[in-house]
């Protein structure tokens, strides 16, 4: 089948053949977004005192403000070089320096010192740069950018990035759209900072609504035939556009995604990342980066390594899709919210319903990858994960909702969601795993899941990978915390005890936690329920806490040493 959609891709319609683009989005999905809010300009009068009121430290104002042609290539992060703060700070240069770190999770200080024009490198391969790589005629798009609470600096940046390195005729506007921030800076001053550039729009959210329902916010007053959506602190590279429109300009239902360059948050260096990663998931319904699969290495090599990739997923904050494809495909769920999942839903939308998703090796762009988010995403992230299971996984969503203990919490109605899977008539789960992810491992069915408690003295002591999943680490004995995490195993009907891709293992000396080889071997045990034994099938023993409690080990099974019962938490008799 793989192969039959790569040829399929080339015969797909044309742009030109694509329906009215100007037809309203039909639909409740899209009701919340008729607060009357139209594109326009501040009134606000050009006064260069209000700018001022960012929180730029005083002394590289100066950098900040100047054109690139004015700027040398040694002023701070040119050429997307780091930039290293002195060990010798003032305690006021630190209190400034902890400041943008707290609000922003990134280094905001270093940013501020960086011109908001700055150069970056051409991180792209000479093949990418050959003039007829793309077609001549390209569609126009808009670029939507959201943001809440974002920093003066990565914000500006952001947008000139794209005014910069984009050919002026293929941007239709640059749609700003602030989600109910409450920072200073983005208020007047950002009006009045945009106010001379005429394709830039700023609109105001009337109250919080979350990436994924500003985004439909900014899209709402899109005119161009496609949509360009980035965060609010990337850096677009040369050439980033043009790969990208040519690819939905041959295939309408071609959903792309750039090759991502990391801008480090603490240095802002602009890095080059490995060309051949794309995206793919986990059962916890995390968006994962992983190597491009051998089948589309033999399908790309076959042309060029800076061909476009077939990617299960996309990380979801920087792509372009045809306007008519995404009201298509109800554009994203709307009850998502605030942040999470919509990366996951478009990307299996895509694929079920009829459409490919591609990375691009040739269009660059940077993006500020954060330890953590800013904001709480936690509550959220779980509320929308579960609508996606709900509504795309089939029979597969048990597998994450193991990892969630099937607390599935208040997840609204989900019935227009299944409604228009229906209308539009999508594959199955099962083939999308099928045919466009076949690397993801499904779990064996498991015999139970969560905590794996021993019942000797106290019953108190659970299981537990202490913290960090490694070959050979030997497994710890912890008190049993109720918190799944390190505490979280599955024996699965096969025989493996697992924590993730790590198996309970045991070779003769430690009983220690390997990669999942899936052969048995030192990997196989089995649950006696009548004893309560966990016994490991090749030595015959058992699996037994030493007598003072404190060391896992095995030993030869004793029916009445209660070191050697446990308890497997959601046992089911296979
Ligand atoms: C990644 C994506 C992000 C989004 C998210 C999952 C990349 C590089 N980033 O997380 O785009 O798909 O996964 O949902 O692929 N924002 C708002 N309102 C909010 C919260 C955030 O407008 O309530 C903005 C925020 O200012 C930023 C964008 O949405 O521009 C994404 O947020 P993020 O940068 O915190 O997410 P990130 O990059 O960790
Ligand atoms: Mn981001």
């Amino acid at each position: 089948y793989y192969k039959r959609l790569r040829e399929m891709a080339v015969h797909a319609p044309d742009f030109a053949e694509t329906p009215n683009m100007n037809e309203e989005p039909g639909g409740e999905s899209t009701e919340f977004l008729e607060t009357g809010f139209r594109l326009r300009h501040s009134n606000a009068v050009l006064d260069k005192t209000v700018i001022a009121v960012d929180t730029t430290p005083q002394i590289f104002k100066a950098s900040s403000a100047q054109s690139p042609s004015t700027i040398g290539n040694n002023a701070p992060g040119e050429l997307g070089k780091p930039v290293h703060l002195p060990a010798n700070m003032t305690e006021n240069m630190k209190k400034a320096v902890d400041e943008g770190w707290q609000n922003n999770i990134f280094n905001q200080y270093v940013s501020d010192m960086i011109s908001v024009q700055r150069t970056l490198p051409d991180l792209r391969h000479d093949w990418c740069k050959q003039p007829d790589r793309h077609l001549r005629d390209l569609p126009k798009t808009d670029v939507i950018i959201c943001f809440h609470n974002e920093a003066w600096s990565t914000l500006l940046r952001t947008v000139h990035s794209v005014l910069n390195r984009s050919p002026e005729e293929l941007i239709e506007n640059i749609i700003l759209v602030d989600d109910f921030s409450d920072m200073a800076h983005l208020k007047e001053p950002l009006d009045i900072y945009f106010k001379r550039y005429t394709k830039v729009h700023i609109l105001r959210a009337p109250k919080r609504q979350g990436l994924i329902r500003a985004r439909l916010f900014g899209a709402r007053y899109a005119t161009a035939p496609v949509l360009t959506f980035l965060d609010s602190h990337c850096e677009c590279g040369e050439g980033w556009l043009e790969p990208l429109l040519d690819r939905i300009a041959r295939n309408y239902t071609t959903v792309v995604y750039p090759n991502i360059a990391i801008i480090d948050d603490e240095t802002f260096e602009y890095m080059t990342v490995d060309d051949t990663l794309i995206g793919g998931f986990d059962w916890d319904l995390a968006f994962t980066w992983i190597p491009t699969p051998k089948r589309e290495f033999e399908y790309q090599f076959a042309q060029h390594i800076m061909e476009p990739v077939y990617s299960p997923t996309m990380p979801g904050g920087l792509f372009a899709i045809s306007r008519v494809f995404f009201e298509h495909l109800g554009t994203y769920d709307t009850g998502l919210l605030i942040w999470g999942a919509e990366n996951l839903e478009l990307s299996f939308k895509t694929w079920m319903c009829g459409g490919s998703l591609e990375m691009i090796p040739c269009s660059y762009v940077g993006h500020i990858f954060r330890q953590t988010a800013p904001y709480n995403v936690a509550h959220n992230k779980h509320r929308n994960s579960v609508r996606l299971a709900e509504v795309w996984l089939d029979n597969y969503a048990k597998y994450f909702y193991y990892n969630i203990h099937f607390d599935k919490g208040d997840y609204g109605n989900v019935a227009s969601q299944i409604a228009l899977r229906k209308r539009l008539n999508c594959e199955s789960f099962q083939w999308y795993l099928q045919n466009i992810y076949p690397e993801l491992e499904i779990p064996q069915n498991p015999v139970s899941a969560g905590e794996i408690r021993n019942l000797g003295a106290g019953a108190n002591k659970c299981l537990d990978v202490n913290g960090r999943a490694m070959s050979g680490l030997p497994v710890g004995l912890w008190p049993c915390h109720g918190k799944e995490g390190n505490q979280h195993w599955f024996m699965t009907y096969a025989g493996e005890v697992r924590h993730g891709n790590y198996c309970l293992d045991y070779g003769g000396n430690f009983v220690i936690i390997f990669l999942c080889h899936g052969k048995k071997g030192n990997q196989d045990w089995t649950y006696d329920t009548a004893n309560r034994f966990l016994r490991h099938v090749i030595s015959t023993f058992c699996l037994a806490v030493s007598t003072n409690g404190e060391d896992l080990l095995v030993d030869i099974c004793d029916a009445e040493n209660m070191h050697q019962k446990w308890l497997l938490e959601k046992f089911d008799e296979p």
